[in-house]
């Protein structure tokens, strides 16, 4: 059993805890990654999310180490001294050293510390640090790979003061730490492989060829031999080797021939309103703010009825094969034509949210809300006279005639308000001046589909070539409020380690689509009985043709639309229902436990908590017939909206809440400053 000190010395290059006499109060914990306070992409959000549950466990002696950007820093972070000695004395010799280190903490939920190293400050090193990852196990860096200099310079810095290190940011520290034999214990989380997201993206038949790869080629082709040999190395020198989903461990052991020791997967915050049903009104008031958006953007071509129309979206980092934007395009050209087919009253709006090189927004597009915004003062500069009129008529005890309480003035200025918004061309597909127009990928996609916006589309797009932000001039809202606004989020992703987006939307209550390719998709395979009734839909990429997983995609969208409003709603409660299991409050169990576990099973140790989930599964909605053909899609029995039905959500909510045992009952998660396992 675990007593107030570890002894690990019999392990070759495990600290030597006991020896140095470091009681487990001491231990200290660092997380080395690119992303800490630097958002790039989905780390970020692993990291900030995790924040809090982390601290919770560790306390003081959590630190996030990450890269220095002067604005990041200004923005996110309040600068302090290190309260620890050794930290402080650590940070003093780098500084000696003529590099710059900065300390704070940063303003997420937990305020965990943070140590920041300035990359360029301390670039003369290069060369040396070059030299010494050479001499110690052969791997060179080209000097063009900037990304893969500013690694190591990082991973060196974390180094030179001995410091817990994970990440392939990091992963030169790693390594180096290893060769030197510090008395560190690491774990090295992988949330991709480098060659894998390189094969995907080249459009090969991955998954299916895992075994059949000559990696070292493969890499040498591409021109990343090196950075993948800095990953392979970090993999095979860290104690403990974790992942984010099965999906990746088994891509892992292909690509970097290292089976993960363990899988994490990764959790979110989950917001809980005290009001059951507030995420339902801020889907509401977040719609509206999209509605207003589509009013200007397709003016003059407005002959839908924003009623009856629905929002999808994807978003992400612009890999449009392994983000599965090619097969929504071509899923959604299928959906358009059988609403056009069905004489369907639904239309789709499909949002593109995928930062691309642009040149800011373009005319047209700001024209568009500019009309909108002049018909809106119009209207309000008319209704002013007409109140006014109205009262005075009323105040004479007169019932005004409604033929001419509006002047001929009046009239004009409406005409005229009309008239702009006559417009020649369609509403445009993007939003800005796009820098590859001709050859960007979805709007070559767009054109040999055909989907121009015209009148007869029921499916209309709008690419957004840039992240969305609530001071734009034109779709001014954040993500969050965004996401909360649409029916249905679409990622069909080929590469998909964990997937984030999805997640979020369910935390939400957004329905949305994922795959059996991505490590949410699995995850919920795993642990939801019939996801589809949750508002998870998940596309078979692994077992069927692109052809038949575009149909399959195409007729979950169809469904969707086939849905009525008071479907949606019932489906959107359910699909926050799930919102537990994604919870760190859940989820940060492995997290928390994924080192020192796996480094005392390697000393023997038994470990004192089971993680206690295999096997376990969210039943089905206790309303859902148990035959799928009885229901479309499970979704609620269908009916009219108009009909009422003999259904009532908070008491099936209710009644699946009795059948969710113990382990998603978030009581059952250890919380505390560190009461490890003993
Ligand atoms: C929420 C609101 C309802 C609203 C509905 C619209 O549930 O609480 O008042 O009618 O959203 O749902 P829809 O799926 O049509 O956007
Ligand atoms: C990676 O970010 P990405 O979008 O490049 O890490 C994320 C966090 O683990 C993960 O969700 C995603 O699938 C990976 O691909």
């Amino acid at each position: 059993p675990l007593s107030r000190s570890l002894s690990m010395s019999s392990l070759s290059g495990l600290p030597l805890w006991e020896d140095e006499g470091l009681p487990v109060e001491d231990l200290l914990l660092f997380e080395v990654a690119w992303e800490v306070t630097n958002k790039v992409g989905g780390i970020y959000t692993v990291i900030q999310t995790k924040a809090k549950i982390t601290v919770d466990e560790w306390g003081d002696n959590y630190f996030m180490v990450g890269p220095y950007y002067e604005h990041n820093f200004k923005t996110q972070v309040e600068g302090c001294d290190p309260p620890n000695p050794a930290i402080k004395k650590a940070m003093d010799c780098l500084t000696n050293n003529g590099c710059q280190v900065h300390f704070g903490r940063w303003l997420i939920e937990g305020s965990p510390y943070v140590v920041l190293f300035d990359i360029g400050a301390a670039a003369w090193n290069l060369d040396r640090w070059k030299g010494e990852l050479w001499d110690t196990c052969g791997i060179s860096l080209p000097f063009h790979d900037r990304e893969a200099n500013d690694s190591l310079i990082f991973g060196s810095m974390c180094l030179d003061v001995r410091w817990f290190v994970e990440l392939w940011q990091a992963g030169a520290g790693l390594v180096l730490c290893r060769s030197r034999k510090l008395p560190l214990a690491t774990i090295f989380t992988t949330h991709a492989t480098l060659l894998g997201r390189y094969l995907c993206a080249g459009n090969v038949d991955f998954y299916n060829n895992l075994d059949k790869f000559n990696i070292d080629k493969e890499a040498g082709e591409r021109q990343i031999y090196h950075r993948y040999c800095l990953e392979r190395a970090a993999v095979h020198c860290s104690h403990v080797f974790t992942t984010v989903s099965q999906i990746t461990a088994v891509e892992a052991d292909h690509m970097l021939h290292r089976k993960p020791d363990m899988v994490t997967p990764n959790g979110l915050n989950v917001k809980k309103f005290s009001a059951m049903h507030e995420f339902q009104n801020l889907h509401s008031i977040n719609k509206a703010k999209i509605q207003e958006f589509v009013r200007g953007h397709f003016y003059g071509h407005l002959d839908f009825n924003l009623e009856k129309t629905l929002f999808f979206f994807i978003a992400g980092r612009y890999e449009f094969t392994n983000k599965g934007a090619d097969i929504f395009l071509e899923s959604l050209s299928r959906l358009n034509y059988l609403l056009r087919v069905h004489k369907n009253d639904v239309t789709v709006v499909v949002f593109f949210i995928m930062p691309a090189k642009t040149n800011n927004f373009n005319v047209e597009s700001l024209k568009g809300q500019a009309v909108r915004k002049q018909l809106w003062d119009t209207a309000h500069q008319v209704k002013e006279k007409f109140g006014k009129r109205l009262y005075e008529a009323l105040l004479k005890g007169e019932i005004p005639d409604m033929n001419t309480i509006l002047d001929r003035d009046d009239v004009t200025i409406m005409k005229r308000a009309i008239y702009a918004t006559q417009r020649h061309g369609l509403p445009p597909v993007t939003t800005h001046n796009m820098l590859d127009d001709g050859s960007d990928p979805i709007l070559s996609n767009v054109r040999r589909i055909g989907l121009f916006n015209c009148r007869t589309d029921r499916v209309k797009v709008v690419f957004h070539p840039e992240f969305l932000s609530s001071t734009s001039p034109l779709l001014p809202m954040d993500y969050e409020e965004f996401v909360r606004g649409c029916h249905l989020g679409v990622f069909p992703s080929y590469y998909e380690p964990w997937g984030y987006t999805p997640g979020e939307c369910t935390v939400m209550g957004i329905p949305s689509v994922t795959t059996n390719l991505s490590g949410f998709g699995c995850f919920m395979e795993e642990h939801v009985t019939d996801p589809a009734a949750y508002g998870i839909y998940i596309v078979d990429r692994r077992f069927r043709s692109a052809d038949e997983s575009c149909n399959q995609l195409t007729q979950f969208m169809f469904g969707f639309c086939q849905q009525s409003r008071r479907q949606r709603i019932i489906q959107r409660n359910r699909t926050e229902r799930l919102s537990d299991l994604l919870d760190w409050r859940y989820l940060g169990r492995y997290v928390c436990l994924s080192g020192l576990p796996g480094l005392l099973h390697q000393s023997g140790v038994t470990i004192g908590i089971s993680l206690q989930t295999d096997g376990f599964r969210y039943p089905r909605p206790s309303s859902v017939p148990p035959s799928p053909s009885a229901s479309l899609h499970s979704t609620p029995h269908h009916s009219d909206e108009e009909d009422e039905e003999p259904y009532d959500e908070e008491e099936e909510a209710e009644r699946d809440r009795q059948n969710i045992k113990a382990p998603f009952s978030l009581e059952t998660v250890p919380s505390g400053k560190k009461k490890l396992p003993g």
